[in-house]
């Protein structure tokens, strides 16, 4: 996603870097090719300005002047105060209290649908048991996908049925499934919150009271995914992000905007089309390492985990357990990294990958 913008910031690192003495003039180019990277990655303006001014006082500071390599360390300056554009830390979901329900809403195609699935996974694998719930009451194709979904990661899934309200069907869901100690609202997606959708997701709100109200965005769409960001959060009020279509070459304006431009944390992102590879925590730290193409070593082994088969893997280890790995299980081994598009994810997540 961010391979772009890294590669551009390395470079206007590179030439600062080599220098004894930072003087006015080399510190002027250089930040203004990193503000040229930032604008052209589609970061909002008022960030970079906000991100740009700060790395300047301080790099006119001692602390960064009579540092014995200030291009080096304003390159730290620079990490530091993307990770606080980004929200310095992670933010957890709140799952508190008796049977939590989390409502994921978002504009048509956003990937809500697909994030439910994925969070129930994230929850599944800690232990928690989700239920999905389908509010769409429209449009019959959105519960039958909702289903499908549900039962590929095991989870149990409620669907409006005729006639019914989507209130209705969340009240049902929270009768019918007791067993289940968390309730992911899967919404309705319009081209834009208004009319009946506005309405259906007060009232929704107002009936189930969520814990988490989290707005789902495709980071596809850079600004615009700022501007629904805004406006949802205006009408319906949002406790957090998730960020859809990490896995894009999308230009990533939208993520490294979209915590200073609302005041809402991103609380996950979601970098694969599977439904089986469960979200993943958004963390500033991790997320600015990476923009800065240090690589993003946990996220890596994390990654690397979720593409390769589990099945084969866990047959592959149990026979170098016992001493009788051979070709033919390398083999298999490298056939796994080679599937459609895992080396490509892999790579971005490697430090020093775009190091020019
Ligand atoms: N590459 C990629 N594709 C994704 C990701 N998340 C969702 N998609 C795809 O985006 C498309 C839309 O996803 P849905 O989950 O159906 O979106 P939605 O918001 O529920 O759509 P509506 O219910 O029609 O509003 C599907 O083709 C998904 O497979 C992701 O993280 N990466
Ligand atoms: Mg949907």
């Amino acid at each position: 996603m961010f391979e772009r913008l890294t590669g551009a910031l390395q470079r206007a690192l590179k030439r600062l870097r080599g220098q004894g003495v930072l003087t006015p003039e080399d510190l002027r180019e250089g930040l203004r090719e990193i503000r040229l990277a930032l604008l052209e990655a589609d970061v909002n303006y008022k960030v970079v300005r906000e991100l740009l001014s700060r790395v300047e006082k301080r790099a006119l500071s001692e602390e960064v002047q009579r540092s014995i390599a200030p291009g080096r360390k304003l390159e730290a300056v620079l990490f530091e105060e993307l990770v606080r554009i980004l929200g310095e830390r992670r933010e957890a979901l709140r799952l508190e209290g008796k049977r939590p329900v989390v409502m994921l809403v978002g504009v048509e195609g956003s990937g809500k649908t697909t994030a439910c699935a994925k969070l129930a996974v994230y929850l599944s694998k800690r232990g928690r048991r989700p239920a999905l719930v389908g509010t769409d009451t429209r449009r019959p194709a959105a519960g039958e996908q909702l289903r499908q979904l549900a039962e590929k990661v095991g989870v149990p899934c409620i669907t409006p049925e005729e006639g019914e309200e989507p209130w209705e069907t969340a009240r049902r869901a929270f009768k019918a499934l007791p067993g289940c100690d968390c309730f992911l609202l899967d919404t309705a997606g319009r081209m834009h919150l208004e009319g009946d959708l506005l309405y259906e997701l007060k009232r929704l709100k107002e009936e189930v009271k969520p814990l988490e109200m989290l707005l789902v965005l495709d980071a596809v769409t850079g600004q615009d995914a700022v501007n629904i960001a805004q406006r949802f959060n205006e009408e319906v009020g949002v406790t957090g992000f998730i960020l859809t279509k990490m896995d894009s070459d999308a230009r990533g304006g939208a993520a490294i905007s979209i915590r200073w431009v609302t005041g809402r944390p991103i609380k996950f992102i979601s970098s694969s089309e599977r439904p089986e590879v469960p979200l993943e925590e958004f963390d500033p730290e991790r997320m600015a390492k990476r923009i800065m193409g240090w690589g993003d070593v946990e996220g890596l082994m994390e990654r690397a985990e979720q593409l390769v088969d589990e099945e084969v893997e866990r047959r592959i280890e149990e026979k170098a357990r016992k001493g009788r790995f051979d070709l033919e299980d390398l083999r298999e081994q490298l056939r796994q990294l080679r599937r459609p598009g895992v080396l490509d994810q892999l790579k971005q997540l490697l430090p020093g990958w775009l190091r020019p």
